[in-house]
Protein backbone atom coordinates (compact mmCIF):
# COMPACT_ATOMS: atom_id res chain seq x y z
CA UNK A 1 0.00 0.00 0.00
CA UNK A 2 1.22 3.44 -0.82
CA UNK A 3 1.76 4.79 2.65
CA UNK A 4 -0.75 7.54 4.61
CA UNK A 5 -3.21 7.18 1.82
CA UNK A 6 -5.29 4.67 3.00
CA UNK A 7 -5.20 5.63 6.13
CA UNK A 8 -6.15 8.91 5.63
CA UNK A 9 -9.38 7.94 2.79
CA UNK A 10 -10.69 5.61 5.84
CA UNK A 11 -10.73 9.18 8.31
CA UNK A 12 -12.81 10.78 5.22
CA UNK A 13 -16.49 10.51 5.99
CA UNK A 14 -18.50 7.94 4.39
CA UNK A 15 -19.83 10.39 1.73
CA UNK A 16 -16.59 11.86 1.39
CA UNK A 17 -14.91 8.26 0.40
CA UNK A 18 -17.57 7.88 -1.81
CA UNK A 19 -17.25 11.08 -3.66
CA UNK A 20 -13.42 10.66 -4.07
CA UNK A 21 -13.98 7.14 -5.38
CA UNK A 22 -15.94 9.20 -8.05
CA UNK A 23 -14.08 12.17 -9.01
CA UNK A 24 -11.61 9.45 -9.51
CA UNK A 25 -13.39 7.88 -12.21
CA UNK A 26 -14.18 10.88 -14.05
CA UNK A 27 -10.65 11.30 -13.79
CA UNK A 28 -8.37 7.87 -14.77
CA UNK A 29 -11.59 5.90 -14.65
CA UNK A 30 -12.78 6.89 -18.30
CA UNK A 31 -9.67 5.79 -19.55
CA UNK A 32 -10.43 2.46 -18.75
CA UNK A 33 -11.43 0.10 -21.93
CA UNK A 34 -14.00 -2.85 -22.72
CA UNK A 35 -10.97 -4.87 -23.09
CA UNK A 36 -9.01 -4.20 -20.02
CA UNK A 37 -12.18 -5.14 -18.47
CA UNK A 38 -11.81 -8.60 -19.32
CA UNK A 39 -8.50 -9.00 -17.10
CA UNK A 40 -11.29 -8.29 -14.31
CA UNK A 41 -13.70 -11.48 -14.40
CA UNK A 42 -16.55 -9.61 -14.64
CA UNK A 43 -18.57 -12.11 -15.34
CA UNK A 44 -18.58 -13.36 -11.51
CA UNK A 45 -20.11 -10.24 -10.53
CA UNK A 46 -22.98 -9.66 -13.49
CA UNK A 47 -25.81 -10.98 -11.57
CA UNK A 48 -24.91 -8.90 -8.47
CA UNK A 49 -24.78 -5.66 -11.17
CA UNK A 50 -27.48 -6.38 -12.97
CA UNK A 51 -29.46 -6.91 -9.56
CA UNK A 52 -28.55 -3.39 -8.24
CA UNK A 53 -29.27 -1.97 -12.17
CA UNK A 54 -32.83 -3.02 -11.68
CA UNK A 55 -33.22 -1.27 -8.12
CA UNK A 56 -34.71 1.95 -7.56
CA UNK A 57 -32.46 4.53 -7.36
CA UNK A 58 -32.54 5.50 -3.72
CA UNK A 59 -31.43 1.44 -3.31
CA UNK A 60 -28.82 1.36 -5.79
CA UNK A 61 -27.42 4.26 -3.47
CA UNK A 62 -28.11 2.49 -0.28
CA UNK A 63 -26.29 -0.55 -1.54
CA UNK A 64 -23.36 1.64 -2.39
CA UNK A 65 -22.96 3.41 1.24
CA UNK A 66 -23.24 0.29 2.57
CA UNK A 67 -20.52 -1.46 0.73
CA UNK A 68 -18.62 1.80 1.60
CA UNK A 69 -19.19 1.27 4.80
CA UNK A 70 -18.76 -2.39 5.63
CA UNK A 71 -22.65 -3.41 6.25
CA UNK A 72 -23.63 -6.94 6.83
CA UNK A 73 -25.31 -7.02 3.89
CA UNK A 74 -25.93 -10.07 0.95
CA UNK A 75 -24.34 -7.45 -1.23
CA UNK A 76 -21.92 -6.69 1.01
CA UNK A 77 -20.84 -10.47 1.82
CA UNK A 78 -20.71 -11.51 -1.69
CA UNK A 79 -18.39 -8.47 -2.83
CA UNK A 80 -15.85 -9.69 0.30
CA UNK A 81 -15.60 -12.85 -2.56
CA UNK A 82 -14.24 -11.02 -4.98
CA UNK A 83 -10.32 -10.05 -6.35
CA UNK A 84 -8.98 -6.60 -6.11
CA UNK A 85 -9.35 -6.64 -10.01
CA UNK A 86 -13.33 -7.82 -10.05
CA UNK A 87 -13.97 -5.20 -7.39
CA UNK A 88 -12.54 -2.33 -9.32
CA UNK A 89 -14.38 -3.49 -12.42
CA UNK A 90 -17.19 -3.89 -10.18
CA UNK A 91 -16.94 0.13 -8.91
CA UNK A 92 -16.10 0.44 -12.78
CA UNK A 93 -19.29 -0.74 -14.08
CA UNK A 94 -21.22 1.13 -11.54
CA UNK A 95 -19.83 4.60 -12.55
CA UNK A 96 -20.36 3.81 -16.13
CA UNK A 97 -24.12 3.36 -15.59
CA UNK A 98 -24.15 6.48 -12.82
CA UNK A 99 -22.30 8.35 -16.32
CA UNK A 100 -25.11 6.40 -18.50
CA UNK A 101 -27.86 7.85 -15.92
CA UNK A 102 -28.61 3.50 -15.28
CA UNK A 103 -27.41 3.65 -11.86
CA UNK A 104 -28.54 6.64 -9.40
CA UNK A 105 -25.96 9.78 -9.94
CA UNK A 106 -24.16 11.65 -7.28
CA UNK A 107 -25.91 15.23 -6.41
CA UNK A 108 -24.62 17.54 -8.83
CA UNK A 109 -23.63 20.14 -6.16
CA UNK A 110 -22.10 17.75 -3.99
CA UNK A 111 -18.97 19.43 -2.47
CA UNK A 112 -16.33 17.56 -1.09
CA UNK A 113 -14.30 18.27 2.08
CA UNK A 114 -11.27 20.27 2.18
CA UNK A 115 -9.46 17.25 3.44
CA UNK A 116 -10.83 15.20 0.42
CA UNK A 117 -10.37 17.89 -1.91
CA UNK A 118 -6.44 18.16 -0.99
CA UNK A 119 -6.15 13.60 -0.49
CA UNK A 120 -7.58 13.65 -4.02
CA UNK A 121 -5.05 16.36 -5.55
CA UNK A 122 -2.23 13.57 -3.81
CA UNK A 123 -3.56 10.97 -5.47
CA UNK A 124 -3.44 12.76 -8.79
CA UNK A 125 -0.13 13.51 -8.26
CA UNK A 126 0.86 9.66 -8.36
CA UNK A 127 2.48 8.02 -11.10
CA UNK A 128 -0.80 5.76 -13.01
CA UNK A 129 0.95 2.86 -11.52
CA UNK A 130 0.78 4.09 -7.63
CA UNK A 131 -3.25 5.47 -8.55
CA UNK A 132 -4.23 2.35 -9.43
CA UNK A 133 -2.37 0.94 -6.60
CA UNK A 134 -4.28 3.44 -3.88
CA UNK A 135 -8.09 2.29 -5.66
CA UNK A 136 -7.34 -1.39 -5.39
CA UNK A 137 -6.41 -0.55 -1.65
CA UNK A 138 -9.59 1.08 -1.62
CA UNK A 139 -11.79 -0.97 -3.31
CA UNK A 140 -10.36 -3.89 -1.19
CA UNK A 141 -11.18 -2.01 2.05
CA UNK A 142 -15.01 -2.38 1.19
CA UNK A 143 -17.62 -4.53 1.96
CA UNK A 144 -18.31 -7.09 4.77
CA UNK A 145 -15.72 -8.25 6.69
CA UNK A 146 -16.27 -9.84 9.79
CA UNK A 147 -13.30 -8.68 11.22
CA UNK A 148 -13.94 -5.07 10.89
CA UNK A 149 -16.64 -3.24 12.53
CA UNK A 150 -18.95 -1.38 9.93
CA UNK A 151 -18.35 2.20 10.19
CA UNK A 152 -21.32 4.59 11.23
O1 LIG B 1 -26.30 12.27 -1.57
O2 LIG B 1 -5.35 -4.89 -13.97
C1 LIG B 1 -22.34 11.29 -2.20
C2 LIG B 1 -9.22 -3.52 -14.47
C3 LIG B 1 -22.83 12.29 -1.12
C4 LIG B 1 -8.66 -4.73 -15.19
C5 LIG B 1 -23.46 10.48 -2.82
C6 LIG B 1 -8.14 -2.64 -13.82
C7 LIG B 1 -24.07 12.89 -1.28
C8 LIG B 1 -7.53 -5.39 -14.61
C9 LIG B 1 -21.40 10.42 -1.44
C10 LIG B 1 -21.59 12.09 -3.21
C11 LIG B 1 -9.96 -2.75 -15.53
C12 LIG B 1 -10.18 -3.98 -13.41
C13 LIG B 1 -24.78 10.82 -2.58
C14 LIG B 1 -6.86 -3.13 -13.69
C15 LIG B 1 -25.13 11.99 -1.80
C16 LIG B 1 -6.50 -4.47 -14.08
C17 LIG B 1 -23.23 9.27 -3.63
C18 LIG B 1 -8.39 -1.30 -13.28
C19 LIG B 1 -25.92 10.04 -3.12
C20 LIG B 1 -5.76 -2.29 -13.12
C21 LIG B 1 -22.07 8.81 -4.14
C22 LIG B 1 -9.55 -0.76 -12.94
C23 LIG B 1 -21.93 7.59 -4.92
C24 LIG B 1 -9.74 0.56 -12.33
C25 LIG B 1 -23.09 6.71 -5.08
C26 LIG B 1 -8.56 1.41 -12.06
C27 LIG B 1 -20.71 7.34 -5.48
C28 LIG B 1 -11.00 0.94 -12.02
C29 LIG B 1 -20.35 6.22 -6.31
C30 LIG B 1 -11.41 2.14 -11.36
C31 LIG B 1 -19.11 6.11 -6.85
C32 LIG B 1 -12.70 2.32 -11.03
C33 LIG B 1 -18.62 5.09 -7.75
C34 LIG B 1 -13.26 3.44 -10.28
C35 LIG B 1 -17.30 5.16 -8.11
C36 LIG B 1 -14.60 3.39 -10.02
C37 LIG B 1 -19.51 4.05 -8.25
C38 LIG B 1 -12.40 4.55 -9.84
C39 LIG B 1 -16.61 4.22 -8.94
C40 LIG B 1 -15.31 4.37 -9.22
Amino acid sequence: PIPGILSDFNRLSLEDRLALLWYAYTETGRTITRAALGAASMALVEGMLNQIKQMPPAEQTRVMFDLARRADTPISRSYGYFSANTKLGFWYQLAEWMAQGTVAPIPTNYQMSTDAQLLFESIKNLDGGQQIQVLRDIVLNMGFDPSVVPDE
